[in-house]
């Protein structure tokens, strides 16, 4: 979009689409030579936070808050994941689930970008704490969704009642398209990984690409369809497994 002062960027209560081009870089407390652009807090409305990371080399991450768990993903660059006494080393399309106040380190050997999404551990009186999760986007099969071979989930941490968080990536052909509006009581976090397609957001419909983030509050009304020549993924958190009451 080059008219100044237009954005394709949207908040309101139920939603939010936040664009490239609005994206303002804070400092990263904690971190060496690192940045962020915070995408979603809490004084959006939401339960969560989703940052962009970005690592110059030699860069290192701090650790999160008491009683916050943490998932990063690498975008791009490479590095070290150092979690208790192992070393992980993460490449793009790497991921880690570091559970609340696990000791660990990132240290970046190239400028890296990380998605990260970290969440207030919600506990359960009949579960105990889940493990550190280490892999990478192409070990874990890509499950076609509701029965549709074109539109293919892969849920990237166990799906177990320690977990009260999941991130899941969604890849569509061309075409595909979310089987249903959906409405729901979890709320997500989402990035545009790759591709383009049109987003339903409540009542409204915004064409989306890679870079794009998406808040969705709990109950939004919600659906996907893919467009474009190439297929469409991205990259998405909620919250699971949890009474509200
Ligand atoms: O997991 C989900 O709720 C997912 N199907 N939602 C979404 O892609 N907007
Ligand atoms: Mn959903």
């Amino acid at each position: 979009m080059n008219i100044f002062g237009q954005t394709r960027s949207h908040l309101c209560g139920e939603y939010a689409l936040i664009t490239p081009d609005t994206h303002v870089v804070s400092p990263l407390l904690g971190w060496e030579k690192a940045t962020a652009v915070f995408h979603i807090t809490p004084e959006i409305g939401a339960r969560f936070v989703q940052y962009t990371a970005t690592v110059e080399p030699g860069g290192k991450s701090g650790l999160t808050g008491e009683m916050v768990q943490r998932f990063i993903y690498v975008q791009s660059g490479s590095g070290t994941l150092q979690v208790g006494s192992d070393a992980h080393e993460l490449k793009p399309g790497s991921f880690a689930f570091l559970p609340a106040d696990t000791d660990h380190q990132f240290e970046s050997k190239d400028s890296s970008t990380l998605v990260v999404f970290e969440k207030a551990y919600q506990t359960h009186p009949d579960y105990g704490a889940p493990e550190p999760v280490v892999g990478h986007r192409d070990d874990v099969p890509g499950e076609p969704f509701m029965g549709d071979p074109d539109a293919r989930l892969q849920t990237l941490l166990p799906i177990e009642p320690e977990f009260d968080m999941a991130v899941n990536i969604f890849t569509y052909q061309s075409g595909a398209t979310l089987p249903q509006v959906e409405i729901h009581t979890m709320e997500h976090g989402l990035l545009m990984l790759e591709g383009q397609g049109v987003y339903r957001l409540s009542r409204d419909y915004h064409p989306v690409g890679a870079g794009d983030v998406i808040w969705m509050a709990s109950y939004c009304p919600q659906w996907f369809v893919a467009m474009g020549k190439t297929p469409a993924s991205y990259i998405y958190y909620k919250d699971i497994h949890r009474d509200r009451l």
